[in-house]
């Protein structure tokens, strides 16, 4: 049976310091994802892009916070898309916007896995673990804050009622290489499987995301992958405005899609922080395209890897 994805697009800049990542949907679209989908054999619908109503400022103890109020308004936007596009296709893809996008989309494919009564997985790939609350991010930029949020940590009191929480043993963190000092402690509190570039340098990326997948099969989990663009060795992906040197190399990168991609276990995917005002020509939207191509099946030769 064809399989069904929708392009959903979340343009949404005011998470992260620059701005920029508004044109992320647009730029995607331009590389063709929706039509390199298609080639794949997905049936695909692009839902367009979600907005939200202007808004009144809201105050907050810690004064260094910025736009507050309109995180607060598209992440109440994006948990009902997110539920209703995981509801509707086998593997939606939510296209940012910055990374404050995921205290919506997040919740949301929450809902619709505790309506199936499977748990929710997460795999968070990034440099950072946005796991600052609104009262402990010192930058105020709330693209730092939403595993803190999905997660139902306290501190989050300004942002809506969470009514579906992931359970931070379902969540693997790969890539991580800039951790404050607040979020740090918070890892260790919590006890997330975090593979940090240390990590991945002494171990690769294959066993633990194997390990993690493992985990996901045997619950009967739903998996949610969240890309984060800085995820990326900066050499490859320009266009984001929180570039951290060591990212994860071109085949590193393709080798987790396609690794995804054989499991079968992912069912909403969301490519997040890319910002076009800062890329080449497209370069970093193309290789994005390019990496979901991979999780949707694209492989070099239509056969099983050798095994030694
Ligand atoms: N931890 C830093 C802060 O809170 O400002 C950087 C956060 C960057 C978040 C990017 C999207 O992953
Ligand atoms: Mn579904
Ligand atoms: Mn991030
Ligand atoms: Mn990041």
């Amino acid at each position: 049976m064809t399989r069904t994805t929708a392009l959903l697009g979340a343009p949404i800049e005011t998470g992260a310091s620059q701005r920029g990542c508004i044109m992320g949907p647009d730029s995607l679209r331009t590389a063709g994802l929706f039509e390199t989908l298609e080639r794949l054999g997905w049936q695909v619908s692009d839902l367009g892009d979600l907005t939200i109503a202007p808004q009144t400022p809201m105050a907050h103890a810690n004064g260094a916070l910025h736009h507050l109020a309109e995180t607060c308004a598209w992440i109440e936007v994006l948990e009902k898309a997110a539920y209703q596009a995981a509801r509707d296709h086998d593997l939606p893809i939510f296209m940012g916007g910055d990374h404050s996008m995921a205290a919506g989309t997040v919740p949301g494919v929450a809902r619709h896995a505790a309506e199936q009564n499977r748990p929710l997985f997460v795999l968070w790939l990034d440099s950072h673990p946005d796991l600052h609350t609104p009262e402990s991010t010192e930058s105020g930029n709330l693209h730092g804050t939403p595993m803190a949020y999905f997660t139902g940590q306290p501190g989050c009191d300004a942002y809506p009622p969470l009514a579906h929480a992931v359970d931070p043993e379902n969540i693997c963190l790969m890539g991580i290489r800039s951790v404050d000092a607040a979020e740090a402690q918070k890892i260790d509190d919590l006890g997330i499987d975090v593979n940090d570039m240390r990590t991945i340098d002494e171990v690769g990326i294959l066993a633990p995301l194997r390990a993690f997948l493992e985990r996901v099969r045997a619950a009967n989990g739903m998996l949610h992958v969240s890309f984060d663009v800085d995820f990326l060795d900066p050499e490859i992906a320009p266009a984001v405005g929180t570039t951290v040197p060591g990212g994860m190399t071109f085949r590193e990168a393709h080798l987790i899609m396609e690794t995804l991609c054989d499991s079968g276990l992912v069912t909403s995917l969301e490519l997040v922080e890319l910002n076009p005002f800062l890329d080449e020509f497209g370069r970093t939207a193309k290789l994005l395209r390019d990496l979901t191509a991979s999780l949707f099946g694209r492989r070099v030769l239509d056969r099983q890897t050798k095994s030694y």
